[in-house]
């Protein structure tokens, strides 16, 4: 079975892991997000891509979800003590080889994609790792610093980049505006075009809809090509009850007009997009709702406690995938 899915970061690698354990003989490829993709020390680092290779490749801090185990922070250290930041970005050591190797490679001339096969070759995740774009694309957030913060003075509005927005900032401040920046000119990379047409299922994992799927549907061509590809495309929601499992989605939720809740998100992708949508058992009572505007609908577990539990909602997608294509 062809099964491609639309990743950004920690919630959509733990899906994926679920979904490897579920169907092991799957040819599983990965869209993955890299408008949060940010430029430090002279170096391209891509948070989602390195993501979803270092979880399924073995190799990720499993309680932080992001960044490599057995870390140390000496080249953070050294940086710092010469001045140079952002010291709110924690990059360790052995992740700094990554993000060496990839502008080593982009400098030579390889676009991100072929970059990031070469970086899978290490890691063996189990799946294609394809980046949306091999274009420039970063997301970035419109805020009003309410303090000093802003060079432009207090109370001004600004853009900054989602990286500061997120890690920073904290999400601490409304988004006014969330834009990814450059994805009207960008194309989709070698090889997504291609696995979303041959694709027997198409998943949009319990990742940030917003800045991460989102961003993956706002480079031109993807969405439509989904929307045509003929075939199930099955959600699953990163929403449950009111508030986001993890991350802070309800606050880019809000910047698109999307209310934080199980539902919406449903309707905010859109039925000419999802053909079903999984939503949590506690949100049960929304399942009326969802098939109101043309999308199926079950109420599952959706906590990804452990691996066994992102196995056991990725069969449930892929049955309600089966259950649609019947129709
Ligand atoms: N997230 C944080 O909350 N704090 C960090 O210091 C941080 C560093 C970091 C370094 C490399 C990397 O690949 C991811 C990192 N993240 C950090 C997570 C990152 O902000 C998010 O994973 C994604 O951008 C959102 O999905």
């Amino acid at each position: 079975m062809r099964i491609v899915v639309l990743a950004g970061g920690i919630g959509g690698a733990r899906f994926l892991r679920g979904l490897k354990r579920a169907v092991p003989d799957a040819d599983i490829t990965v869209i993955g997000n890299t408008g949060d993709d940010i430029h430090l020390f002279g170096l391209k680092v891509c948070p989602d891509l390195d993501t979803v290779m270092y979880t399924l490749g073995g190799g990720i801090n499993e309680e932080q979800g992001w960044g490599l185990t057995d870390e140390t922070f000496r080249l953070k250290e050294e940086l710092a003590a010469y001045g140079v930041g952002p010291e709110w970005f924690g990059l360790g050591d052995r992740d700094f080889a990554t993000h060496i190797v990839r502008t080593q490679m982009l400098g030579a001339g390889y676009p991100l994609s072929a970059v990031t096969e070469a970086l899978c070759d290490r890691w063996k995740p189990g799946v294609r790792l394809i980046p949306m774009t091999d274009d420039r694309v970063e997301t970035h957030v419109a805020v009003t610093l309410p303090d000093s913060g802003s060079a432009a003075g207090p109370g001004e509005r600004r853009a900054i980049h989602f990286q500061e927005y997120w890690v920073r900032l904290r999400a601490s401040v409304p988004a006014e505006a969330v834009v990814p920046v450059g994805a009207e000119q960008a194309k989709p990379a070698p090889g997504v075009l291609e696995a979303i047409a041959e694709a027997d299922v198409i998943l949009f994992p319990p990742s940030n809809p917003v800045v991460s799927v989102g961003t993956i549907l706002a480079v031109p061509g993807i969405r439509e090509a989904i929307a045509d590809a003929g075939v199930p495309v099955i959600g699953l929601s990163p929403i449950v009850g009111d508030a986001p499992v993890r991350g802070m989605a309800d606050k880019v939720l809000a910047a698109v007009g999307v209310e934080s809740t199980a539902p919406a998100v449903a309707e905010h992708y859109g039925s000419g997009l999802l053909d079903g949508w999984l939503v949590d058992t506690v949100d049960a009572g929304c399942v009326e709702r969802v098939e109101a505007a043309g999308i199926r609908c079950r109420a599952v577990p959706l906590m990804m406690t452990d691996v066994d539990a992102a196995a056991r909602m990725a069969r449930e997608a892929l049955t309600l995938a089966e259950e649609v294509r019947a129709v």
